[in-house]
């Protein structure tokens, strides 16, 4: 029996795999993909990009790593982010212990955990640590038609890995999250035609891309030691902190000047601008309105700029996109938007997309509608612990303690699960954080001769409070159609899943639990 089986090759399995192995313990990774690197491995689609800024989009672990790679932009490129994971893979030697093109179809519990494999095949192991990652379970809408749909389609999250040309074609897009609105420009860039059907307008800000020079190079490998200790300061895991001043306390013509400058510094760091962003519906508004402006600005036809301006939900209560060149696409000739809340899509033809306002021609769709996000993974496999499966478990929606572990499901380990905070922050900072705060309660167990931990279902309770309080002091749970919601799948339980109270906050409450003997575990 091995002592720990991890599910997935991401960022999260990496360096769980690289913990283990340090704590002397056997481990084998077992990933779907022909390749490692999770997210990076799977969205391939035009324009795709990370929305966190490279330098610190990475692994802080071993300094000589940080030191030796190099980031060409101020945003990486999905190529560049994959070839930086398969690099880590080879520096530290974790491939004779990662086992591609493996997907893991159950896990069942019964002292110690039986995993078994889409090919029949049983592995055992006392540990199982999932690092399936949160937007890993595509969401393709179960529109009527798409089987007899005469050109090709394609999620963003499931691409070729040959080169996909849509040179000459009529293409659609079908969703304006982050994704979409990476990719809509690139794909105008070559499409014939292209028209994005749209049914909630999003918030974006400029990306402000630009290649990294020199000079910021060398003063980001000497100052890494500080910009890690703030990274892990932030309630986001970016190294910035939210400005300590309020919008609704400063006079209207200062804070413009302070939403410009923020307009032109681009990216996330947008949401910085003020303190009272995600707290005060009235200072929200100023930050929304600031964006709309732009829009209406940027968009030279006023009808589509008007149909562009989100009014749904409160400025970045829905994870923010950032873009280079969105709201500028609507300005080419060749582009057009479809409302289709106005007018809902009734089906997929062979030629083409119909709702109901008439039939759009197309050669090809590209499904930007993003993922079965956090429980999705999780559930796409048939896990069962000690009192029945994941999946009845989560009926109303995912419960768990620290977003770490499950009660029922002894030695179970969910890196980025429903209720860590993850998704809200700077992704490899959570992920960091998780698998640091399992190797050290496995070591723990193993320096106590102990051999099983779980969390009980009072502490469980507990945390499900403690989320929803952490997102109702956030204006977060008033975005009804975000996927931190599981708004985007029809029938999904609509529950606010990440952990609203900040990075730095959490990971204080993790180490006091640790330092409390693990209160809220049963350890055996
Ligand atoms: P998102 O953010 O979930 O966006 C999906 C988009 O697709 C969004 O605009 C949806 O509209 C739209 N959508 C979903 N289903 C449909 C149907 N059936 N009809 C029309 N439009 C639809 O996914 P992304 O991939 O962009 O981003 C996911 C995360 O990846 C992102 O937040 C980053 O963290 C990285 P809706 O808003 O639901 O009305």
């Amino acid at each position: 029996m091995l002592d720990a089986i991890v599910i997935g090759a991401g960022f999260s399995g990496l360096y769980a795999l690289h913990r283990l192995r340090g704590l002397g313990m056997s481990a084998q990774v077992l990933e779907a993909g022909d390749g490692v690197g999770g997210t990076w491995y799977w969205n391939r689609y035009p324009g795709a990009r990370c929305d966190s800024e490279s330098y610190y989009y990475s692994f802080s672990f071993d300094d000589d790593l940080q030191q030796e790679w190099r980031w060409s932009e101020r945003y990486p490129r999905q190529p560049e982010i994959l070839a930086y994971l398969n690099h880590v893979a080879d520096r530290f030697d974790l491939r004779r212990d990662i086992r591609l093109s493996t997907r893991v179809t159950s896990a069942v519990f019964d002292d110690g955990w039986t995993v078994t494999t889409e090919s029949g095949e049983r592995l055992r192991a006392r540990f199982l640590i999932t690092a399936v990652g949160c937007l890993s379970s595509a969401n393709v809408p179960d529109l009527p038609g798409l089987d007899r749909f005469a050109g090709d389609w394609y999620h963003t999250g499931r691409w070729p890995h040959e080169d996909v040309d849509f040179t000459g074609k009529r293409v659609g897009v079908i969703g304006t999250g982050s994704t979409g609105i990476q990719a809509i420009p690139v794909i105008a860039e070559q499409a014939a035609h292209l028209t994005v059907f749209q049914r909630t307008p999003n918030f974006s800000v400029p990306a402000r891309n630009a290649p990294l020079d020199e000079e910021f190079q060398t003063s980001v490998r000497a100052r890494y030691a500080e910009i890690r200790a703030l990274q892990r300061e932030t309630g986001n895991g970016h190294p910035f902190h939210l400005s300590p001043h309020n919008a609704v306390d400063t006079p209207p013509e200062k804070r413009r000047e302070v939403y410009e400058a923020a307009w032109q510094r681009g990216g996330l760091r947008f949401r910085a601008a003020f303190n009272d962003l995600l707290s005060s519906e009235e200072a929200n508004d100023t930050a929304a309105e600031f964006i709309r402006d732009k829009i209406r600005e940027t968009v030279r036809d006023p009808e589509v700029a008007e149909r562009l301006l989100p009014h749904d939900h409160p400025f970045a209560a829905k994870r923010p996109p950032i873009d280079t060149g969105y709201f500028e696409t609507y300005n080419r000739p060749h582009v057009s938007l479809v409302d289709v809340r106005a007018a809902p899509i009734v089906e997929i033809t062979r030629d083409g997309l119909r709702t109901t306002a008439g039939e759009y021609p197309l050669d090809a769709l590209v499904f930007a509608t993003g993922f079965d996000a956090m429980t999705g993974p999780l559930l796409g496999i048939d896990i069962r612990g000690t009192g029945g499966s994941l999946a009845d478990k989560w009926r109303d929606g995912p419960v768990g303690y620290l977003g770490l572990q499950v009660a029922g499901f002894p030695n179970l380990f969910t890196i980025t699960g429903p209720g860590s905070p993850s998704v809200l922050t700077n992704m490899p900072t959570s992920i960091e954080q998780h698998v640091d705060w399992i190797a050290r309660c496995l070591r723990h167990l193993r320096d106590h001769g102990l051999s099983r931990i779980e969390a009980t279902e009072r502490a469980e309770r507990a945390w499900g409070r403690e989320v929803r309080e952490a997102a109702d002091r956030t204006l977060l749970p008033k975005a009804r159609s975000s996927w931190y919601l599981g708004a985007n799948v029809p029938g999904k339980p609509r529950v606010f899943m990440p952990y609203a109270g900040g990075l730095a906050h959490y990971a204080r409450l993790c180490d006091d639990i640790a330092t409390r003997d693990y209160e809220g575990f049963r350890l055996s």
